[in-house]
Parts: structure tokens; sequence; C-alpha cells
């Protein structure tokens, strides 16, 4: 087993240089646990990976929060898996819920960017998660389940995935799921995977929480046993994204 935690913060598409410059040095001065205990990868917008990149502490990492499909070519307004591997990115956020809301990008195209993404080298944090109404009408495992089989009939080697469960109803709301609900998601995952993929993937995958995560909440839900980490949106751009990761501990 031996799961590392791993907590990436999504600073979507905020911040200015100058903005950016003072996140990165909070994040510099932070007293956090070691490399070996928790993974930190911080995710600027495109333009700013570089400058993040070039300031940050060399324990934490960054994250793309998007690549296109395929080989690069004539994609206007896209940015390439193997750009972001020139640039020495070697992590992408994929299938982020307010891409496969607001972009339409449907579960096989998620699953054939986390295949090319994969294929190129990158590391991806892959985002999965239902909206309140599929919640309330019972067919949450349904909706996770499906993001990911469309995921895991791609990609066999599990070993740069990161899945992150994000529950729409809870992201930017400030209403998080319990940890009892973030467990029972969680679980059935794991048990999915162990199902579809394989026993060690099952076993070996960290699954992560996403949705109003904050310096307040992350110690309870870190305590579940198949919570593996967090990705955090707003709270990722304050102090308090120190605070959470701590919660490795
Ligand atoms: C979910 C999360 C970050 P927030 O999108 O991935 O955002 O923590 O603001 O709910």
């Amino acid at each position: 087993m031996g799961r590392k935690f791993f907590v990436g913060g999504n600073w979507k598409c905020n911040g200015t240089s100058e903005e950016v410059k003072k996140i990165v040095s909070t994040l510099n001065e932070g007293d956090v646990p070691s490399e070996d205990v928790v993974e930190v990868v911080v995710s600027p917008p495109f333009v700013f990976l570089t400058l993040v990149k070039s300031l940050l502490r060399p324990d934490f990492h960054v994250a793309a929060q998007n690549c296109w499909v395929k080989k690069g070519g004539a994609f206007t307004g896209e940015v390439s898996a193997e750009m972001l591997v020139n640039l020495g990115i070697p992590w992408v956020i994929l299938g982020h819920s307010e891409r496969r809301a607001l972009l339409n990008e449907s579960n096989e195209f998620v699953g054939d960017k986390v295949a090319y993404a994969l294929s190129r080298g990158l590391k991806v944090i892959a985002c999965v998660g239902e909206t309140l109404e599929q919640r309330e009408s019972g067919c949450t495992m349904d909706v996770v389940a499906a993001q990911t089989k469309a995921i895991a009939e791609r990609v066999s080697d599990w070993t740069n995935v990161v899945l992150a469960y994000e529950p729409v109803w809870a992201i930017g709301t400030g209403k998080v799921a319990s940890p009892a609900q973030a467990q029972e998601v969680h679980f059935e995952l794991r048990k999915w995977l162990q199902a579809n993929t394989s026993p060690e993937v099952a076993a070996t995958t960290r699954i992560i929480y996403g949705g109003s995560v904050s310096g307040g909440n992350c110690k309870e839900l870190a305590t579940q046993p198949d919570v593996d980490g967090f990705l955090v949106g707003g709270a990722s751009l304050k102090p308090e994204f120190i605070d959470i990761i701590k919660a490795a501990t």
C-alpha cells in the first residue's frame, strides 16, 4: 500500500503576476511535512506556469490545468502535452467538472486526453464527480464509474494517475462533502478499480477529494482511510493551503 498523501492546489482562472508571486512566497515560507510524507502540486493558469516553476520551492511541483487531446498543430488556443513536457511541467489536471460542464468535455474525450498526456510522460490528476441532481437521484456511483471507465478503457498503467473525486455540488459552494460521504465514494471507486483494473491498481492509486476543502475541514476528511489527499480550489490561493498540506500528518 503506502499511498503518499497528495495535495493539489487548483488556482483556476485567477491571479495577476503580482498576486501569483505573493502566493508563491507564502508557499515557499510554509513549514510543511517533508516530500516523503506529502506530495504537493500547484496548478496556476498556463501563462504563469513558467514563472511559478522558476520561483517555487523545489519540493513543490507544478501542474497545468488542461492540455490538448493529441499532438499539437492547427488547434487555435490549445496547449499540447508536448509543450508542457518541453517546459518541464510534470503534471496536468484533466476532466475538471468546470471543463466537463462549460466546455462539454465528454467522458470519452477526457479519457483520450488522459491516455495521450500519460503517453507523453505527463502525470495526470483525473477528475470525476456527480452533480447534485445525479446524487439526489441515487446515481452517484454510476456517474463516477462511467467517468472512470472511460479512463480505464484507455489506460493500462495507472502509476502516474491520481484520481480526484470532486462532487460538483461541493465545488466552490462552501458545501463540503462530509467525511462519511467522501469516504463512501472513495471506497466504492477503489472497489470499482479492484474489479475493473487490478487489485494492485486499486491498492496503489491515490484517490483525492476536492470540493470546498478548507483549513477547517481538511483534518477530519484526511482521517478517512480511502481519502489520500485533496484537490483544493479557493483555499489554495490563501495561506490556509499550508494548513491543508499539514493535514497529511
Ligand atoms: C473543486 C475545487 C478545486 P473548490 O473544483 O479543484 O474547488 O475547493 O474551490 O471547491
